[in-house]
């Protein structure tokens, strides 16, 4: 019997075991008794943290004995480690409990992956300070912006009843290296900072400090009025800051290691200190000081832009460049990666590199809000090693948003970096069984952001997937593939923000709204004429070419130099314009949203033929998702090139797929997709 069981396994391993991607990369099997004899795991230290580093090591590693130590002295560590392995057993030393633990699951990573075990020399030190993940949950649950169900955290059942998943959710996170995260959405309610949520806030902090993850807040900057009638909450004020340090005062007295505060301000309708005729400097400050007895941090978004007439693109860098050395140091700006926001491409915020006198970080959206919300198989590490690598020339070159933001080039400051979480209640977390590898992407990228995309998800296949080098060779290949698929059946060559209106799924290139603000129109975005397409951002338009250190401001304000890829983002280009490849720039266009599409059909082929190494749930979900992208595309490539066409007047070229949707039908589509916020 137990032999015909074996055979059954040998013969059919997937189909016996559907797994459900509850357990995402974490897929560890617990040793046998007959190994923990055979190897020790010691450690020589109480704390909590690094007892976890032990126990994970001794219910999973399957090589020989581990010693872990801690050594306080070996302060360039910072959270980081070294392990050596001579083949007789592993070393590994930490300067601080949290790094013994990421070395427990650099070593179970090593294993999952089939890399050698023993021979070890490794010395790690991550590039950020803080590795924070942004929540954009709401109070009721709802996930602004999420795709993956409700939100993780059960507020009504806090703080008595802990949800599993709270630990399993801060255990995901720390064998990737994030240690930080904001609970709440920028759009924050005052409530969160009411007594009786924070001690629900300190129930998940308490949950979440083992794994080394600490707790940060959105902040409303109306709390003091809304909260508790003060007549205003004008950050120049005594009573104002009065309400702020004793509030700071009782999150500490709940939370002794609270992270501090993100804040959302003056930007698309949340209160901020300009109400009062006040600076961000100034709102910034009256919390960093609220925050600095208790060494915590603020957080303040640059993601601010009023419907004038300047170009949305530039108001970031002309709101934010005159307060430079205005700031505390406790303050840190939260930059997206792109200028206009979280676009399926776009080129890096100017701001970056351009304030020297005060911490930045990048913000990027693991969510899918622009990129085919939990259907579309995107692998976003390309996105976010293309925003790090970006140089920016700000101290000549070689100055990537990485290094002007890692530290290595403005010293002295706390680094962090940040991206808006795609997590929810959903089973497998992400919606996506390959959402999973953007948050997976992401700690690892902050980690060390020399890492390559390729070899990121060459680690993450094997350990959520399998080794199997049939099954890991094409699928590495379909995600380096699949964000410039997006790209193309959407916004190729520089095309942006034509999407329809609020829930940001479709192709809307026609949309437009009575009184509606331009700024969220697409035809502000993409200014089809009769004369060509895309937005003139050089010193004939926006100029926001100008924001740019030479000699980037040449290059992206000149047609001939400006990367194709970004060409419609710069510039308003004829439609006969000739490009790169010989063809015009309409039949370039159509040439990328068909490419768009034949990836994705691409996708579906070397899926299907992978079904042999997947279990059957997850080949199935994946496979139907990968069916709604196939349609979507389409849907993407016809409205969008009939709707240009009206004003191009040219024809598809006729090697191409035919539309297979009229225009007009499209139109007429309405996605009940409204978001709640
Ligand atoms: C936009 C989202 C909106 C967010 C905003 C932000 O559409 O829901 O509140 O960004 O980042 O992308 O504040």
């Amino acid at each position: 019997m137990r032999r015909l069981f074996f055979l059954l396994i040998l013969l059919s391993p997937c189909s016996l075991f559907a797994e459900d991607g509850s357990q995402l990369w974490l897929r560890y099997t617990p040793v046998d008794k007959h190994m923990v004899q055979q190897r020790t795991i010691s450690l020589q230290a109480k704390d909590q943290t690094a007892q976890l580093a032990k126990q994970e090591l001794e219910k999973y590693w399957r090589g020989s004995s581990i010693s872990l130590r801690l050594d306080k002295k070996i302060k360039k560590l910072r959270d980081g480690y070294q392990i050596k392995g001579d083949g007789t057993g592993v070393e590994v030393v930490a300067a601080k409990p949290a790094g013994l633990l990421y070395a427990a699951y650099h070593l179970l990573r090593l294993q999952e992956t089939e890399t050698d075990i023993e021979h070890l020399d490794i010395e790690e030190i991550p590039d950020y300070d803080i590795r924070i993940l942004n929540h954009w949950d709401n109070l009721d649950r709802t996930v602004e912006r999420g795709y993956a169900g409700y939100s993780l955290w059960k507020w009504d059942e806090l703080p008595k009843q802990l949800s599993p998943r709270y630990e399993q959710y801060a255990r995901a996170n720390a064998s990737i290296g994030i240690n930080a995260t904001v609970l709440n959405n920028v759009n924050a309610s005052p409530q969160i900072l009411t007594a009786d949520y924070l001690e629900k806030v300190k129930a998940l902090a308490d949950v979440f400090r083992k794994y080394g993850i600490k707790v940060y807040l959105s902040a409303n900057f109306s709390s003091p009025k809304v909260l508790d009638g003060l007549s205003d909450s004008d950050p120049l004020r005594k009573e104002v800051q009065d309400w702020w340090k004793a509030k700071v005062k009782e999150i500490y007295q709940h939370i002794p290691d609270f992270g501090g505060f993100l804040v959302k301000a003056n930007s698309e309708g949340q209160p901020g200190p300009q109400d009062y005729g006040r600076t961000h400097a100034d709102g910034a400050n009256m919390l960093a000081d609220a925050l600095k007895p208790y060494g915590g941090l603020v957080m303040w978004r640059a993601f601010v832009y009023n419907p004038t007439e300047e170009d949305r693109a530039k108001q970031a860098y002309q709101e934010f460049v005159p307060l430079d050395g205005e700031f505390r140091d406790n303050v840190i700006i939260q930059i997206k990666n792109g200028p206009v926001d979280f676009q399926p491409r776009e080129p890096f915020t100017p701001l970056f590199g351009a304030m020297k006198n005060t911490a930045q970080m990048i913000e990027f959206q693991i969510t899918q809000e622009y990129l085919g919300f939990s259907n579309h198989l995107a692998y976003l590490a390309p996105l976010f090693k293309e925003a790090l690598d970006a140089d920016t020339y700000s101290e000549g070159k070689g100055s990537t948003v990485a290094r002007v933001t890692d530290g290595s080039i403005f010293k002295g400051k706390r680094t962090a970096i940040s991206a808006v979480a795609n997590i929810g209640e959903d089973m497998n977390w992400t919606g996506h069984h390959f959402a999973q590898a953007n948050w997976y992407a992401f700690g690892r990228l902050a980690w060390n952001h020399q890492l390559s995309s390729e070899d990121i998800a060459n680690e993450w296949i094997r350990q959520t997937f399998t080794n199997a080098a049939n099954f890991v060779t094409p699928v590495r290949q379909l995600m380096m593939d699949s964000r410039e698929a997006v790209v193309d059946y959407m916004m190729p060559l520089g095309l942006h923000h034509i999407f329809a209106f609020d829930h940001h799924y479709g192709p809307e290139p026609w949309g437009d709204r009575k009184g509606g603000r331009p700024d969220w129109m697409p035809w502000y975005y993409h200014n089809a004429d009769t004369i060509g397409l895309g937005f003139d951002r050089t010193a004939t338009g926006s100029n926001a070419v100008s924001q740019y250190y030479p000699p980037l401001d040449s290059i992206y304000g000149n047609m001939a130099s400006c990367p194709e890829n970004l060409l419609l983002w710069f510039h308003h280009v004829p439609w006969t314009h000739t490009m790169k490849s010989g063809r015009t720039l309409w039949a370039e266009l159509c040439v990328h949203y068909d490419r768009g599409v034949q990836c994705v059909r691409t996708f579906q082929k070397t899926w299907d033929k992978l079904e042999p190494y997947v279990d059957t749930q997850r080949f199935k979900e994946v496979q139907s998702k990968l069916k709604i992208q196939a349609k979507d595309a389409v849907w993407w490539k016809d409205a969008c090139l009939l709707y240009f066409q009206t004003f191009s007047k040219m024809p598809i070229p006729y090697e191409l797929e035919r539309p297979t949707h009229e225009l007009e039908e499209l139109k007429k589509i309405k996605l009940n997709m409204k978001q709640h916020n």
